[in-house]
């Protein structure tokens, strides 16, 4: 409907909390109930500064904190023209990761720079470890505290189904809720 605005729906969480498997069933069930939705996930890897994260995460390249930080956040800001046009068209955007994984990562290394690197058993990509990825759970939470965002938590051991149906109807309220509001800034 004319005027409309799109909701912007970011899903976060540990490494393998399902997070793409969520967002990719959401934006087909939205499209399916008639939502304009499209799927965005950070990093992008495809873009210039996105092949550069990919090879830093996996440990092809090295690259000193502060600047990946900024490559991450550069990653970000060169699709925000994009997402607001697509907002502001009526399209819902489902975001798999966005800054907040940008700061409960960095903010995650500031706690025990040692613990960073180095560690098996998760996966192969830099970050891949429990005592790290606990670290950026606890940095989540921290985050979560800002009640100016409209933070859902959801229990990542349930099946894949019945959090499809639990996050498929938060977000359907969420457009119903958003649809006439103005978009918001992060963090301002
Ligand atoms: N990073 C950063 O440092 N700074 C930033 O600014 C940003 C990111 C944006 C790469 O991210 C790394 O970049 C990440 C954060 C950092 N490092 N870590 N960790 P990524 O998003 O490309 O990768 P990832 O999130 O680490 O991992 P992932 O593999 O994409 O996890 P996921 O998307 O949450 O899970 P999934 O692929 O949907 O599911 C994983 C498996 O579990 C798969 O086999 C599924 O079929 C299965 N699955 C999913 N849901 C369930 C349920 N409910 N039950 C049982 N099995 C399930
Ligand atoms: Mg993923």
């Amino acid at each position: 409907m004319a005027g409309r605005r799109g909701a912007l729906i970011v899903l976060e969480g540990a490494d393998r909390a399902g997070k793409s498997t969520q967002c990719r069933r959401l934006v087909q069930a939205l499209r399916d109930g008639g939502h304009r939705a499209d799927l965005l996930r950070f990093p992008e890897r495809t873009t210039e500064i996105g092949q550069l994260i990919s090879s830093y995460l996996m440990k092809e390249k090295d690259l000193e904190d502060h600047t990946i930080h900024l490559l991450f956040s550069a990653n970000r800001w060169e699709h925000v023209p994009l997402m607001k046009e697509k907002l502001h068209q009526g399209i819902t955007l489902v975001v798999d990761r966005y800054a907040f994984s940008g700061v409960a990562f960095t903010s995650a290394k500031e706690l025990r720079p040692d613990e960073a690197a180095g560690r098996g058993d998760f996966g192969s990509e830099r970050y891949e470890n429990s005592s790290f990825q606990e670290k950026v759970l606890q940095s989540f939470y921290h985050l979560m505290k800002d009640e100016t965002l409209n933070w859902k938590t959801m229990d990542a051991s349930k099946t894949i189904e019945d959090l499809h149906r639990e996050i498929k109807s938060i977000a359907e309220k969420t457009i119903q809720e958003v649809h006439n509001k103005p978009l918001g800034e992060l963090w301002k």
